[in-house]
């Protein structure tokens, strides 16, 4: 994006000349810190991607519904947006983007991989105490960001339409992630199952996008202090988080790497998210979530590798890329580890799929 346009949308949110910083790696959205001259209060400034979030005023409405919620509990603040000169929660530019600002967080930081499994644990304290703070809230006041969103039914739908549809070299390519991907349908049941049973799968407050980069860091005390990128916060089913968080922090390398043979499960990160989440989210988890946790990283590799097969077969129209074939190579990358996750489950916990996968009661 033009630094012009950045610094005229910054313009808006502060007064004085602006430095721009460009933020994190998110595969939607362009983000950017901006510091102004003699003001030590930086904000971050975010354009958001309209065609994946077609209501951006409706993410202003959650957020400022969490801000108030979480406000009062211990523990967790939020950074609070920032308005615009004309009073508004946003800016439209000419070009009809949408800019948004929250105040900057001093002293903190974003890791994107983690190295430590206690940093995979204080990420998941984070995120289910995230959670549990926001029960109080009713769910269904929250505005549905992208329907569907980990509607794991309609993502298998997307995935056959686009495998009818693609063109010839692309699906000649993904026959084989195609073929394993058919072979786990049963994850797809499972999810339509739990759906139809919100006494003992409850309808919650979930982020749906977590990852170790989506958790503030404090500088000194390097504890965690808030989740950012809410924008996906809408209502969601127990499994969303703490498979985002076993998908992104307990393998060996991440989504992007195309080192085949290194893709393995970290036992003691897939522990310390397994504990660290439980501790957070605390005892309004039910006893049937609790009892299908391990079902939860099955779930989200399986969603990721059908999104990012199904963008690769729809010519990528979804997320960005750095090379052609980023998103074949990422969908191998998520069913690799899928499949060393369902490995890992049967070694360390004698899992089983078939005696653990009755979730309506008979
Ligand atoms: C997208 O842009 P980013 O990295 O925050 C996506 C997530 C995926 C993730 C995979 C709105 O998140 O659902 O898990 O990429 N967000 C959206 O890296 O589609
Ligand atoms: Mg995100």
């Amino acid at each position: 994006m033009e630094l012009a346009i950045i610094e005229r949308a910054a313009s808006h949110f502060g007064q004085g000349k602006p430095a721009i910083e460009v933020l994190g790696e998110g595969l939607i959205h362009r983000t950017y810190k901006v510091s102004f001259a003699g003001n030590d209060q930086p904000i971050v400034l975010q354009s958001i991607n309209r065609t994946t979030f077609k209501q951006p005023e409706n993410i202003i409405h959650n957020y400022q519904l969490v801000y108030q919620s979480i406000a009062s509990k211990n523990g967790i603040h939020i950074p609070p947006l920032v308005p615009a000169k004309d009073g508004q929660w946003f800016w439209i530019d000419p070009d009809n983007r949408f800019w948004r600002a929250m105040r900057f967080v001093n002293n903190s930081y974003t890791v994107s991989f983690p190295r430590k499994a206690q940093e995979a644990q204080i990420t998941a304290r984070c995120f289910g105490a995230f959670t549990k703070s926001l029960s109080v809230l009713d769910a269904t006041q929250l505005a549905i960001i992208i329907p569907g969103f980990h509607d794991l039914s309609l993502r298998y739908k997307q995935f056959e339409l686009a495998v009818m549809q693609a063109p010839t070299e692309r699906l000649l390519k993904s026959t084989h992630i195609i073929a394993e991907l058919r072979q786990r349908k049963k994850l797809v049941d499972f999810y339509a199952a739990i759906l139809m049973d919100p006494s003992r799968f409850r309808i919650r407050v979930m982020h749906h996008d977590c990852k170790l980069s989506n958790i503030l860091l404090d500088g000194a005390t390097h504890q965690a202090i808030c989740p950012v990128d809410l924008d996906t916060v809408m209502p969601g089913l127990y499994f969303s988080d703490v498979g985002d968080m076993i998908r992104s922090m307990a393998g060996t390398v991440d989504e992007n790497s195309t080192l085949w043979e290194s893709i393995g499960v970290r036992k003691d990160f897939y522990e310390a998210i397994i504990d660290g989440y439980l501790e957070g989210i605390g005892e309004t988890f039910t006893g049937s979530e609790k009892e299908h946790i391990h079902h939860a990283g099955l779930l989200m590799l399986f969603m990721q590798a059908l999104r990012f097969i199904t963008d690769f077969l729809n010519n990528d129209v979804y997320y960005k890329i750095d090379h052609p074939e980023q998103n074949l190579n990422r969908a191998l990358n998520q069913l690799i580890m899928l499949e060393k996750l369902e490995d890992f489950l049967v070694n360390e916990y004698n899992y089983s799929w078939e005696r653990s996968v009755h979730p309506v009661a008979p």
